[in-house]
């Protein structure tokens, strides 16, 4: 694997004055949910009808995923509960082949920084990604114990309420811990994404956090691996001190919420205008992860950027901060409503080659291309057993 720590990795585009703020219509993105949910019921329960006791998934061991906010505080704890399980059981990963990867919550940040430049801006991002939080939380569940199902982060709810005052981000002990504690100031340097020869840097401002995380259930996690190509104010990007992008580094989970980012990328229009707009699935992957060049960084890097902080900031290390796997969550979810529009040419489209922005140069991903994790654990499959969620390995849905 090779490790380019060039910008190659950053998205690139240039922050232009956008124009005047749409009113985010929630409700419409909650009913096209609904529909995605009872579109997954029907064909299971007309499987059923037809060949009773067939397939492996049915309306009997169906899963829900749901929003952060509508767990009890008992699920919400009994999640959180089950990562620092995760974070304390030992690695399966050679430590010759990542000396930094100490349990299996790091097995899969490994993973992660291992096959950054095959999985984004590439065909397989959205199947990746699909499986990638499955095994985590199959890991959850199988491991430790965790008898809910995986949450996600409804991040048009965020730029509504402010990240602070969301029950996700608001550091208390039922939240996925909190802001870091405050070292920005208003003098502190914006983030600089990008670098790419021919555009020039997108510019995103910091908070007041980006210190280490003190309150919540991830107050004294450790991270252990990265930085590997970490956006730091001032337009910095810090690299891996040892030079091995998997060496072990500890140190403190560090955040730095950014209402400002969740509320320009990823609000409630974002997310409606992403479900609604593109009409194939390059241009959806593409305006999910931001046009490089058009100044918009998607919702998925709208996310990414508003957690901001070391790891949230490094494209390679993100899975490192454990809010990532409800922000992946949520992209899983506006995916499968995506798909569910028009099922017909959705459930197996596939587009992009095999490398990020296809630099360098690849062939067209296929269906049959496997994904593989590696010590993160779970078979190899090919793409098209990952493009259902209650197919293949997969038996769940979103409410
Ligand atoms: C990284 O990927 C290579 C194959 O591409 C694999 O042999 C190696 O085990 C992987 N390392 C980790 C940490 O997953
Ligand atoms: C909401 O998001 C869209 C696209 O992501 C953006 O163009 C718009 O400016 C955002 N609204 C606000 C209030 O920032
Ligand atoms: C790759 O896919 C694109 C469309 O997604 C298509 O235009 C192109 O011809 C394909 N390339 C090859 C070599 O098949
Ligand atoms: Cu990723």
């Amino acid at each position: 694997m090779r490790f380019s720590l060039l910008a190659t990795t950053a998205l690139v585009g240039s922050l232009t004055a956008s124009a005047a703020p749409t009113s985010g219509d929630d409700s419409t993105v909650a009913n096209l949910a609904k529909q995605a949910y009872d579109q997954a019921h029907e064909a299971l329960s007309s499987e059923q009808k037809r060949n009773p006791g067939e397939g492996s998934c049915s309306l009997k061991n169906l899963r829900v995923r749901r929003e952060w906010g509508s767990l009890s505080k008992k699920e919400r704890k009994a999640y959180t509960k089950a990562v620092q399980c995760l974070q304390e059981k030992p690695a399966l990963t050679p430590s010759s082949v990542a000396p930094g990867a100490k349990s299996r919550f790091d097995d899969f940040v490994a993973t992660h920084i291992n096959q950054t430049l095959t999985i984004h801006y590439t065909a397989n991002f959205l199947s990746w990604h699909r499986y990638y939080t499955w095994l985590y939380e199959e890991a959850l569940r199988e491991e430790c114990g965790y008898k809910g199902d995986q949450p996600y982060w409804d991040w048009a709810k965020t730029a509504h309420t402010g990240l602070a005052a969301s029950p996700i981000f608001d550091g208390s002990e039922t939240s996925m811990s909190g802001n870091g504690a405050s070292v920005y100031t208003d003098d502190t340097g914006d983030i600089a994404l990008g670098g790419s020869p021919d555009l020039p840097p997108l510019y995103l401002p910091t908070g007041n956090g980006g210190g280490c995380v003190e309150s919540g259930p991830f107050k004294d996690m450790t991270v252990n691996l990265g930085p590997v190509a970490l956006s730091a104010p001032g337009g910095v990007t810090v690299t891996p001190p040892t030079g091995n992008p998997l060496d072990h580094n500890p140190r403190c989970l560090k955040r730095d919420l950014v209402d400002a980012v969740n509320q320009r990328f990823a609000n409630a229009s974002s997310v409606l205008s992403l479900i609604l707009k593109p009409q194939n699935i390059y241009d959806f992957q593409m305006q999910m992860q931001g046009i490089p060049g058009s100044g918009d960084i998607g919702v998925h890097g709208g996310g990414h950027y508003t957690l901001g902080g070391d790891p949230g900031n490094d494209v390679y290390v993100s899975p490192g901060d454990p809010a990532f796997y409800l922000h992946h969550g949520n992209i899983d979810r506006v995916w499968w409503i995506w798909q569910s529009l028009s099922p017909k040419d959705r459930q197996n489209a596939i587009a992009g080659t095999r490398t990020f922005l296809n630099n360098p140069p690849s062939a067209n991903g296929t269906l049959d291309d496997l994904i593989e994790f590696d010590y993160a654990a779970g078979p190899a499959r090919p793409i098209k057993d990952l493009m259902s969620t209650i197919r293949g390995p997969f038996c769940y849905v979103y409410l």
